[in-house]
């Protein structure tokens, strides 16, 4: 037996944080994977790897794609025989130049997909080369941050808003709302909420799910009925206005649109959101018993959570992305900044400012861009529509072009070859799983899918030309920080690819050369010169970083130890010389973009509370009583790892439901249930809890979509029960939207 060897590498999932893998290899094979020990004392956030992380062999060598394949039954059926990459490779060429010749190149599409988050990856280098070669329909938004990403420069003018973690320890409360980084990690920010709840502040989490942060951290659970958040947010705005106890010196400074003396010109000023709270338009103050009625939380509550946040100086009220991906999830992101500015916590250290918290304190390294002639985009939620009747398509579905959106702009056709390139959100991630197939299944809309995966997804099984692709262990690479964090990360193989498969960047070569591309694409270099290229590139930006083969074998280069950062400080401290970075300067809670905007559905100029349409106000919800949500859990990262049974057991596939509600369905813990509504359904064992609020259910997102024979789903995948409707303003996901009925079945076999 040869000696045990230790290869540092770090992971590059799309799972909200980035680990230090130490791979332990013996005769080619990943014995175990440890990690770096959690140190508490650490002045930085330590790399620990989660469950996952140190399961990862586990999962990434079981059951592989091995041989380039196409299709041979109906589309969606995964009936494929072997080719050879050649024929592969031939295939792909000749459809992408008949598609780009008889559609244009806005029927050609890059399909959103993070099975691979590092820096050298498939859908980038697809784009590139569809780039040079005549351009490509591409998306913006993402499935994560849609609405939250879309809204926040509406009232700060950026995405920038993040404070270093450090700086939660200066608060005096911490609000977590729709925010579960115990399984979603969040670039380790649990490390700090730990030391934050030793250092003895308190902490409330919002969530209809008494969540696993909560439990962790021993936190005072406030259960929410799902997508009334901002009548939360309004409520406590009200008493926070009513009993003055809101920060008026940082309103009359900082903010524009509470109060009448802020709104813009030719506008009523009794639009502004003051008078919105008093009711003095529709007659309707929204009090705390009037948010109480709406999100089932006792009105006391909701007063004493006003008090608290508004008295703590400074609070820090941090929201998950969550809340976000319901209908009008744009007015929680509007709801959680309107608190923060109301109560002066934006701009110091302790307090939060909202929105998406993105942070960055270094340059990230990069594919270089090719400009894509064609300047077609599609909100990235929207791509099935565009693949059933893109034609039809306008500005109100949020098409754009050259980057503006107005009705006048038509999506010139549909998308008709669509390359989904380490994603499973194809059929899996998307909403809407039986819908979306119908229109994958037609073969005169999409006439060209092709898909690279290591296993036979549910995605996979809609491919005409399906490729092996390589994993974290079978080849080099560069990765950011998921999201917050001062290291840049290296990927080191211990093995050759598995089987045949192949990285994408090198039969997109071999396409590039059949395109006579091949010089501008890979400018002749190999995949280690590019990572080389591109490191050299962010070493010019960032001289402190070592040479690349020195920091590589290490996995990652950590920098040099930076002071707090607390985002807005010189905006908050002085707006006159620092303006925020918006139309008015300030922080815009009345928006007259959105005033002045045409929608095709409504959108308010204000951050209030509005019902949505697959929510307590929809009608649908006499026949489909519960509202349903989804979480992103621990034992998988999406669709990944599903079929890891040393994960499974962390987490079973299951849907959570009050015992009251299950009561009145006659139904017992552990039981098989059917949860369905007229979309689709899945059947899967029943969790009887408290955890979650009456009225409510909960299944966690990324179960395998598993149809029987009568089509019904057998994996526990909630894409079966969510819509493809997107929200009004982002045309964001509306995932976590769902009204469903649960009963129980006796019908437990296949
Ligand atoms: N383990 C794990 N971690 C991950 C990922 C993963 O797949 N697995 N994915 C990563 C990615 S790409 C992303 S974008 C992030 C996602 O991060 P988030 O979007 O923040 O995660 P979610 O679990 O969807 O939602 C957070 C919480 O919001 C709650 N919630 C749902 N609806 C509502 C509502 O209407 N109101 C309120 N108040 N709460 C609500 C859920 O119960 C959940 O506890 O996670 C990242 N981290
Ligand atoms: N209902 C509901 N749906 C959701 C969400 C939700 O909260 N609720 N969350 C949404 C969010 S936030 C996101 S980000 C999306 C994620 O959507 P996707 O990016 O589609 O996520 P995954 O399921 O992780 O798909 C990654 C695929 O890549 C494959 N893969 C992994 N590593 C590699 C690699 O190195 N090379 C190649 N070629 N393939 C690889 C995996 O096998 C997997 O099939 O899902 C969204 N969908
Ligand atoms: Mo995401």
């Amino acid at each position: 037996m040869e000696k045990e060897q230790i290869i540092h590498t770090m992971g590059m999932g799309n799972c909200g944080g980035r680990c230090l893998l130490h791979l332990h290899v013996q005769d080619g094979q990943i014995r175990r994977i440890s990690t770096e020990p959690a140190d508490p004392h650490a002045a930085e956030t330590p790399l620990t790897a989660c469950a996952r992380g140190i399961h990862y062999h586990q999962t990434f060598f079981r059951d592989r794609l091995t041989t380039p394949m196409k299709r041979v039954g109906k589309r969606g059926e995964g009936k494929f025989v072997p080719i050879s990459w050649e024929e592969a490779v031939d295939t792909i060429a000749s459809e992408w130049v008949r598609i780009r010749d008889q559609y244009g190149p806005a029927s050609r599409y890059v399909h959103y997909a993070t099975g691979s988050s590092a820096v050298f990856r498939g859908p980038g280098l697809a784009k590139r080369l569809l780039a040079l070669d005549g351009g490509f329909l591409d998306f913006y938004n993402s499935y994560s941050t849609a609405c939250v990403s879309y809204v926040t420069p509406y009232m700060y003018g950026t995405n920038m808003t993040g404070s270093s973690y450090d700086t939660l320890l200066n608060a005096k409360l911490i609000i977590l709302w729709g925010h579960n980084p115990a399984e979603t990690v969040f670039d380790g920010q649990m490390f700090w909420l730990k030391k934050a709840k030793e250092k003895g502040i308190p902490i409330v989490v919002i969530d209809p799910r008494k969540n696993d942060t909560a439990l962790k951290l021993d936190a005072e659970w406030i259960g929410i009925r799902p997508g009334t958040d901002a009548a939360l947010s309004d409520g406590m705005a009200w008493w926070i206005y009513t009993r003055e106890l809101y920060d008026r010196d940082f309103v009359s400074r900082c903010t524009f649109g509470f109060d009448r003396e802020h709104m813009p010109d030719g506008v009523d000023p009794t639009l502004c959101y003051f008078d919105y709270l008093m009711g003095t338009r529709d007659g309707v103050e929204k009090t705390p018993a009037w948010a109480s009625a709406i999100t089932g939380i006792p009105e006391e509550t909701i007063i004493r959570l006003a008090e608290r946040y508004a008295s703590a100086r400074p609070a820090a009220l941090i929201q998950g992305y969550g809340p976000q991906r319901q209908e009008n999830g744009e007015q929680v992101t509007r709801g959680g900044i309107m608190l923060a500015a109301l109560t002066g916590n934006v701009g110091i250290s302790g307090g939060w400012a909202g929105g998406p918290g993105y942070i960055q304190r270094h340059e990230q390294p990069h594919l270089p861009r090719v400009e894509n002639p064609c300047k077609y985009e599609i909100p990235v939620f929207s791509w099935s529509r565009a693949a059933d009747c893109g034609e039809k398509m306008t500005g109100l579905d949020g098409v754009t072009f050259e980057g503006k959106r107005s009705p006048e702009v038509h999506l010139p056709g549909s998308i008709k070859m669509i390359l989904n390139l380490g994603g499973n959100a194809l059929i899996n991630q998307h909403g809407n799983i039986n819908e979306t197939a119908r229109i994958l299944q037609d073969e005169s809309k999409v006439e060209f899918i092709v898909v690279s995966d290591l296993f036979m997804t549910a995605s996979a099984k809609f491919a005409d030309i399906l490729l092996p692709g390589t994993s974290l262990f079978e080849g080099d690479n560069l990765v950011t920080p998921w999201m917050a964090g001062d290291f840049i990360g290296f990927i080191n193989p211990v093995c050759k690819p598995v089987g045949e498969s192949r990285f994408e960047y090198d039969w997109l070569c071999e396409v590039a050369k059949k395109l006579g591309l091949y010089e501008a694409f890979s400018l002749g270099r190999t995949t280690d010169e590019w990572l080389r290229a591109i490191y050299e590139e962010l070493r010019r930006q960032e001289p402190e970083l070592p040479p690349y083969d020195e920091a590589k074998p290490n996995g990652v280069y950590r920098y040099k130890p930076l002071p707090p950062y607390v985002a807005f400080a010189e905006e908050a401290a002085d707006p006159v010389a620092h303006p925020f970075p918006t139309e008015s300067g300030r922080i815009e809670i009345f928006s007259r973009k959105i005033y002045d905007g045409t929608f095709s559905e409504y959108v308010s100029p204000l951050p209030n509370f509005i019902p949505g349409r697959e929510g307590i106000a929809d009608p649908a919800i006499a026949r489909y009583p519960l509202q349903l949500i989804g979480w992103h859990t621990k034992r998988r990262c999406h669709s990944v790892h599903d079929k890891n049974p040393a994960l499974a057991a962390l987490d079973p596939q299951c849907v959570w439901m009050h015992p009251e509600d299950a009561k009145a369905r006659g139904l017992a813990d552990g039981m098989t249930v059917r949860v369905y509504n007229d979309r689709g359904e899945t059947l899967l064992p029943v969790k009887i809890t408290d955890r979650i609020v009456r009225g409510g259910a909960a299944i966690s997102q990324g179960a395998w979509y598993a149809p029987d024979r009568k089509g019904r789903d057998r994996g526990g995948s909630i894409n079966v029960l969510t819509s493809s409707h997107p929200t009004p303003l982002s045309h964001g996901n509306t995932q976590h939207s769902i009204l469903v009925e649960i009963e129980g079945t006796s019908d437990a076999g296949l």
